[in-house]
């Protein structure tokens, strides 16, 4: 591991330079000013996403460190300013002087562009950001950052702003232990929003630990105190990765096989590990992870993975005559009923590809993984014949299902039950027909949608009332679902179609009528259930909308604030937090809390349609929430922990999670 095989990206205009030291400063000026200039280049976007990839840039480099044998601790801090501090017990990044930069070790890899990946020539940087930009972009992109370095019995530390030093390397004490803290806080210039989300970062970190057993992460969020003033901490460990990780994901779950079928191997170079088990419900879980990056858009070691469980299990069945009394062939989707796996490879030089550039490119992959799972799968069958024969079972039912659903989609297409347009009686439609313009408003309650209607602007604005809960999609079978009136409802609303072939899951969304899909629910734990189900149903069926980022949810304030006394509504303001109240009180109020008047709403219903429009409809002031993949995912393990069968993980949950809605703001 030698520091000085650092490259800074125009190495042979640099190598040619006489003087050196000079060139090697320009050089990181430039790339550190090009970061800031384009962040979204760099890290995505500037906004929520952004923000939060700084932390696992940084995160990253310390995973590398523990997964190269040196660290097996890593805490992450969200400190009261929203700054973030990475702490890890490795050898704590070098500090001596940097033969070709004239520069401490740790100050290139801090300003140099790329030059954190550098380090291991020949071997991969396993985890990696999704970018793998380093964490000289993040000093780049944050108006403090300071490190401090336990190394040789000392304490290092350097301070810098914007990229920049703001002092010399320095001594700042001495140290019994090695190690290396990162502390940064986010330009407010750069991004949009500087608030980090605890559940966002919690979901990475538990994510790394299962990815990576026996590193043990932490996460502390010194913004939020319990009643005796200890911050809000987790802690995340894995003894036994993956198959815990698929055990995390069926909490909530009926198991159909008590066993979780796992492998671990290095194929090629390639390191391969799986973990998979089947459940009782009807839907699928695959989360696959290159480098430790979730591959939202699968890619070449999934589609290994897939062929490799579809050909084992098929030729189990086929040789031991398990499938006779079928009459209908198999299809590929019919192995997948009731399956979650979780796929993690290591790849050296990985090809990303596709929109978000989450899809795995390499050719090699497939493969590696098909025959890794192949062998592996093929010999539990062959020790498990019990729970072979109710896997295969379980796929027989899955093409029935699937032979059944054929004729309940005919239902989407058919424009019976419903109003002279093919449209839902209950549904306000809106004037335009520009769907990027268009939002659809799903209300929950015949009340509120009442007050939607009126409040709403109907240019662009449809409602659509929904009664209840709808269908629970995880429970439920293909002609079943096709077969509630509510969700044909949003089928019909949306122009989304689904094919009547057989083997057609997919929605159609080229006629879709709204690029805004907002769930409009009440503030309490019924509305948030029904927020979770339409989230499931959107997950489930229709996942395009939430991989445009269509999908949101509306949130309602909770509070009403005026001045005693005074004429009601003059000054107004509505809260969502309690802070927000307090703010109030300060502001107008004179700090005097007696003459506060605070209204608490408890559902949409207790507002008129003015309010409803004001707080929670009005493009200027609404605050809606974007609802993204990953929390999509979580919402759905979250819901079959909260509404499955199984009582204990329930309680053990509800226990540790006040709130569950798991929701990027
Ligand atoms: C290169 C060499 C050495 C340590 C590291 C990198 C290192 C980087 C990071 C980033 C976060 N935490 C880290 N910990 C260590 C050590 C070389 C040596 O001691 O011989």
């Amino acid at each position: 591991m030698a520091i000085d095989e650092i490259e800074t990206g125009d190495d042979a205009q640099l190598r040619e330079e006489p003087k050196k030291y000079q060139a090697d400063n320009i050089q990181v000026l430039e790339g550190l000013e090009a970061v800031r200039k384009r962040p979204s280049m760099y890290i995505g976007d500037t906004g929520v996403r952004g923000l939060h990839h700084l932390v696992y840039e940084v995160v990253d480099n310390s995973i590398d460190e523990a997964l190269a044998g040196y660290a097996d601790h890593i805490d992450v801090t969200i400190e009261e300013d929203n700054s973030i501090r990475v702490t890890d017990n490795g050898r704590g990044i070098p500090v001596d002087m940097h033969e070709k930069m004239h520069k401490p070790a740790l100050e290139v890899v801090l300003t140099v562009l790329h030059a954190g990946g550098k380090f291991d020539k020949g071997s991969y940087k396993v985890s990696g950001g999704l970018h793998g930009v380093g964490v000289s972009c993040v000093n780049a992109l944050s108006d403090y950052l300071r490190a401090e370095i336990n190394r040789d019995g000392k304490v290092y530390m350097q301070e810098y702003s914007i990229g920049k030093p703001t002092c010399d390397l320095k001594v700042i004490g001495e140290s019994d232990h090695t190690g290396t803290t990162i502390i940064f806080h986010p330009d407010a210039n750069i991004f949009s929003e500087t608030v980090y989300n605890y559940e966002t970062l919690a979901n990475r970190l538990r994510d790394l630990a299962f990815l990576n057993a026996g590193i043990t992460l932490t996460l502390t969020d010194m913004r939020e105190r319990d009643e005796q003033g200890e911050p809000k901490s987790e802690v995340f460990y894995s003894k036994d990765g993956l198959r815990e990780f698929v055990k995390y994901i069926d909490a909530g779950k009926d198991p159909l096989i008590e066993d979780i079928i796992d492998l671990k191997t290095e194929k090629n170079g390639v390191p391969v590990e799986v973990a998979l088990t089947y459940n009782t419900d009807f839907n699928e879980n695959i989360y696959s992870y290159v480098n430790n990056i979730n591959t939202i858009e699968g890619g070449t070691h999934l589609t290994g993975f897939r062929r490799g469980l579809t050909m084992t299990l098929k030729k189990y069945a086929d040789d031991n005559k398990l499938l006779e009394k079928l009459k209908i062939e198999l299809s590929k989707e019919d192995f997948r009923d009731g399956l979650t796996a979780v796929v993690s490879v290591k790849v050296a030089e990985p090809q990303f590809e596709g929109q978000t550039k989450t899809k795995l490119g390499n050719n090699e992959v497939m493969g590696v993984v098909q025959t890794a799972v192949s062998e592996a799968l093929r010999n539990y069958l062959e020790e498990h014949p019990k729970q072979a024969k109710v896997i295969v079972d379980k796929v027989a039912l899955a093409a029935q299902a699937r032979h059944a659903a054929q004729s309940a989609r005919m239902r989407i297409q058919n424009k019976s039950s419903l109003g002279a347009a093919g449209l839902p009686d209950k549904l306000a439609p809106c004037k335009s027909r520009d769907a990027e313009l268009c939002e659809l408003f799903l209300v929950e309650g015949d009340s509120a949608g009442g007050s939607a209607k009126q409040g709403r602007n109907p240019h662009f604005q449809a409602i659509l009332p929904l009664r209840g809960k709808i269908l629970n999609v995880e429970k439920a079978q293909d002609h079943k679902v096709l077969a509630s009136d509510e969700i044909v409802n949003i089928y019909k609303t949306l122009g989304v179609t689904i094919g009547t072939e057989e083997d057609s899951k997919e929605p159609n969304m080229t006629k879709l009528r709204y690029h805004k899909i907002v769930i409009m629910t009440d503030a309490d734990v019924d509305g948030a259930h029904i927020a979770t189900l339409l989230m499931t149903f959107f997950y489930r069926r229709m996942r395009p909308i939430i991989d445009n980022g269509y999908l949101y949810i509306a949130t309602p304030p909770l509070y009403k604030c005026t001045i005693k006394g005074k004429k009601k509504d003059s000054g107004a303001e509505y809260c969502w937090t309690d802070q927000q109240v307090q703010r109030f009180v300060d502001t107008k109020c004179g700090g005097d809390r007696n003459k506060l008047e605070l209204q608490r709403y408890k559902g949409l219903g207790e507002m008129n349609p003015e309010q409803l429009w004001e707080t929670t409809m009005d493009p200027e002031n609404r605050m809606l929430k974007q609802v993204t993949l990953t929390n999509a995912a979580e919402a759905d393990r979250t819901f079959s922990v909260l509404m499955g069968e199984n009582v204990a993980p329930r309680r053990e949950f509800i226990e540790t999670h006040a709130t569950y809605a798991n929701i990027d703001a």
